[in-house]
């Protein structure tokens, strides 16, 4: 009993995080064609250190290495990935710093640590720690009440697919959460399951001033279908991309859904031929086209439809 509470809490709070399900994130070389999945070689991820918070902290990249286990070979391992940290004012505020593009000033704020991996039998299916942090060195974010830090991924050379998760801890050696502690992306790049029965979640935060959202993904190989639900919403179904392109999809934003996170259910395909190794790109906006938070444990937790909720919408 005690040896699967422990499992249960080394669990919770990886990025992405239990309840979403999602196996890895991804990025491809920038030499990848796009059609093994990546649209753009970079992915931006955020930390939310809750204000309560004042001790060092750590954010771990778990198997940050293309090559060896879990990585996607394209002829040979020749990928190089960088990891960059920032803090300070102007991490996350800036438009550029919360667009889905690695354009313009995107690698706002203060460069704070810079690592390349590429084959490193050392950190394969293993961890690299950076830190400690100081929690005031990131960006003060009033809404959210905490500090903000920033990692961008990209592929700077090669064009094989580096698979990685995160993991913000405060403890060097142990996994250990941060109470309050959060990570969101504006855009989720990433390797869904290969068994057709898990079904992957993400949880995009919408917030009062939401009246419509309009969904986009990359790549999906047709896999399967998403599926929209929340408190408000029993199930929608929102489209899905083929091989090798966009495809978007408008909704309408119910007023029971101010202020809570959508779920959107990633149900893979379950008859043959089934998608196996699928990368794939996700985001959504909102009517005056700013991208919403996906964080990692919803806010307001994962919603579930509420009968009385939904009657109300529909009348
Ligand atoms: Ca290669
Ligand atoms: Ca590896
Ligand atoms: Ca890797
Ligand atoms: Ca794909």
């Amino acid at each position: 009993m005690i040896l699967i509470t422990c499992r249960l809490s080394i669990m919770a709070q990886p990025v992405p995080a239990y309840d979403e399900n999602i196996p890895y994130l991804m990025t491809f070389g920038n030499e990848a064609e796009l059609h093994w999945g990546d649209d753009d070689f970079s992915q931006t991820f955020f930390f939310l250190v809750p204000k309560e918070y004042t001790d060092p902290f750590y954010i771990k990249v778990w198997d940050p290495d293309c090559g060896g286990e879990h990585d996607e070979v394209n002829g040979v391992f020749d990928t190089r990935t960088t990891y960059e940290i920032f803090g300070g004012e102007d991490c996350h505020e800036p438009d550029d710093a919360k667009g889905i593009d690695p354009v313009g000033d995107y690698k706002s704020g203060n460069l704070m640590d810079f690592k390349a991996f590429a084959v490193d039998p050392e950190y394969d299916n293993n961890w690299y720690t950076f830190g400690p942090y100081n929690p005031t060195e990131g960006e003060w974010h009033e809404y959210w009440q905490g500090y903000i830090f920033k990692i961008i991924v990209e592929g700077v050379e090669g064009n094989d697919g580096n698979m990685y998760r995160f993991y913000l801890t405060t403890d060097a050696e142990i996994n250990r959460d941060i109470e309050g502690g959060n990570a969101f992306a504006y855009e989720y790049s990433f390797r869904m399951h290969n068994n057709p029965n898990e079904i992957s979640h993400i949880y995009p935060f919408v917030d009062d001033k939401t009246v419509s959202v309009k969904q986009m993904n990359w790549d999906w190989d047709n896999d399967g279908i998403i599926r929209v639900v929340s408190v408000a919403r029993q199930s929608q179904i929102t489209k899905v991309s083929g091989d090798n392109e966009w495809v978007e999809d408008e909704f309408q934003i119910l007023e029971g859904e101010k202020n809570t996170s959508l779920d959107l259910q990633l149900h893979k395909r379950k008859h043959n031929p089934l998608v196996r190794n699928n990368n794939v790109v996700i985001n959504v906006r909102n009517q005056y086209d700013e991208f919403l938070q996906f964080f990692v444990l919803p806010i307001g937790g994962v919603p579930k439809y509420k009968y009385s909720i939904g009657v109300k919408q529909n009348k």
